[in-house]
């Protein structure tokens, strides 16, 4: 329907601005042919008046001016129609349909750039290096080559209080990190829980969607003072209030955690990056405005690259830290910070581990399924996740020339974990897991196994035996205690 209007507004604009053209033409040869005539009837047809009678000398000039004025106006008319046409056009809807997802090709992780297939693990490091320079030149933009100052503060160091009770056996530490430079400075504030008893424990770092305060029920964590969703129980004019304490303890069991062995560390994403398109102004993109993305610079960093970056500098505090093994860093994240846990583990190979749950389009789905979320989709729903090249492919996945599985291959030989739930489509489950599949000759490189399985397997029933595990969660898009048992087990099945 919309298509129609527009069709006949840009056709009673052409036919507008072809009678304009025409007077114009007519207007012309009267000049050409002769200077001064008047018009019988100056603007209304049938008319008895002439400007003769009227004492009226037409001036031409004028005249001709006022026709190119409203021959001018009417291409404009055009230019917007047609540039309207360009911007609603309306976004495919979402398919659910397996019938329809099945038909793609996907080009092998070992092609270089070449299409030429490398053939040992010892040309790995430079095809990485192609697929990671390939996806931030498409999709997640490059972040600045250049570094910051990183100042910390430790503000909190004692026993965590969990569940109501005080846990002598977790150590909770709360570390205000500066990020600095020319005279600009953004505060993360980064929660770590470690286990008493191993003096240097593997560390799951993943970054919270409301703030340290959301995470547990700990009165002794700082309530975030950056930027949160209204939509969010607990906030007020986007600020977190008391009563947003403990509101997403579910996504994160640290008490579990800890007690299986590991360290447990988060941050607000939105202290690293507000979540909402600003231009880029604030978080860490304003901390280098010369390397703001724009349309010049279509392969910038847009906020999931920016919040792998902040990832990046946490790991940089963390291992610094006693109680913390620096070669046992892991990252993991849910939905959008599943996404951005692939990116920061394929950018920072110091995460010798990788989880993505639930990370959908963007993350570990194949965008050519064109199942659930699609790239147009996420990229008008959230235009400041990805960068301006990544637009291109808007509802023209057959334009892509790559995909998701090499942003899964970026992590090997490193062991990644890619979690879905039953319930949620829109992440496309089978696109997570054949992404991991497609993902798996880069593993066999070094003689380990990925990701055999082409079908979903059963709730609850994870594939876990390779460097590539994968599960579907009965429920619904979370990350909860089950999904964690997984990644636990996944951990400490590689070593840590
Ligand atoms: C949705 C988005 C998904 C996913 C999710 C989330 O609205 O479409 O790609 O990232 O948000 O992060 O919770």
């Amino acid at each position: 329907m919309q298509w129609l209007i527009t069709i006949a507004v840009v056709l009673a604009a052409l036919a507008l601005v072809a009678f304009k053209l025409w007077r114009f033409g007519k207007e012309l040869s009267r000049l050409s042919s002769g200077g001064e005539t008047k018009t019988a009837c100056h603007g209304c047809p049938g008319s008895a008046r002439s400007d003769a009678d009227l004492g009226i000398t037409i001036k031409p000039l004028v005249q001709i001016g006022d026709k190119t004025k409203h021959a001018l106006i009417a291409l404009w008319v055009v230019v917007a129609c047609i540039g309207n046409v360009g911007m609603s056009q309306e976004i495919r809807p979402p398919n659910y349909d397996e019938s329809k997802a099945s038909n793609f090709d996907l080009v092998s992780v070992l092609a270089g750039p070449d299409g030429k297939l490398i053939e040992s693990k010892d040309q790995w490091a430079a095809q990485r290096k192609y697929l990671v320079d390939l996806l931030a030149r498409e999709e997640y933009g490059y972040a600045p080559k250049d570094s910051v100052a990183i100042r910390t503060e430790l503000f909190d160091d004692g026993p965590a209080v969990l569940g109501g009770q005080t846990k002598a056996n977790i150590r909770r530490r709360q570390i205000a990190v500066f990020l600095e430079r020319d005279g600009k400075q953004v505060r993360v504030d980064l929660a770590l829980w470690s286990p008493k008893d191993r003096p240097k424990a593997p560390c799951f770092l993943g970054l919270n969607f409301r703030g340290n305060q959301s995470t547990c029920d700990d009165p002794k964590i700082r309530l975030t003072t950056s930027w949160c969703d209204n939509r969010s129980p607990g906030v007020v004019d986007n600020k977190a209030t008391e009563a947003s304490r403990a509101n997403q303890s579910e996504r994160w069991p640290i008490a579990q955690i800890v007690e299986a062995g590991f360290a447990v560390a988060t941050a607000h994403y939105s202290d690293i990056d507000p979540d909402y398109d600003d231009g880029f102004e604030n978080g860490v993109h304003g901390l280098f405005p010369e390397d703001r993305i724009d349309a010049d610079h279509p392969s910038r960093w847009g906020s999931v690259a920016a919040w792998a970056w902040g990832l990046s500098r946490l790991a940089d505090v963390l291992e610094t830290l006693d109680g913390v093994d620096p070669k046992g860093l892991m990252v993991v994240g849910h939905s959008r910070l599943g996404k951005t846990a692939l990116w920061a583990g394929a950018t920072d190979e110091r995460f010798q581990v990788v989880v993505s749950n639930n990370s959908g389009c963007g993350g570990a789905a194949l965008s050519k399924r064109i199942y659930g979320e699609s790239v147009a989709r996420i990229n008008t729903a959230f235009p400041h996740w990805f960068n301006r090249n990544f637009r291109k492919y808007n509802d023209r996945e057959d334009l892509l020339l790559f995909d998701q599985h090499q942003l899964i291959a970026t992590i090997a030989p490193r062991p990644v974990y890619i979690a879905s739930a039953s319930n949620d489509k829109w992440a496309d489950p089978l696109g997570e897991l054949l992404s991991g599949h497609h993902a798996s000759s880069a593993y066999r490189l070094f003689g380990k196994q990925g990701l055999d399985a082409v079908e979903l397997p059963a709730v609850n029933t994870p594939i876990a035996q390779g460097a590539i595990g994968y599960h579907l969660r009965d429920g619904e898009h979370d990350m909860l205690l089950y999904d964690w048992e997984q990644f636990i087990a996944f951990a400490k099945q590689h070593g840590f």
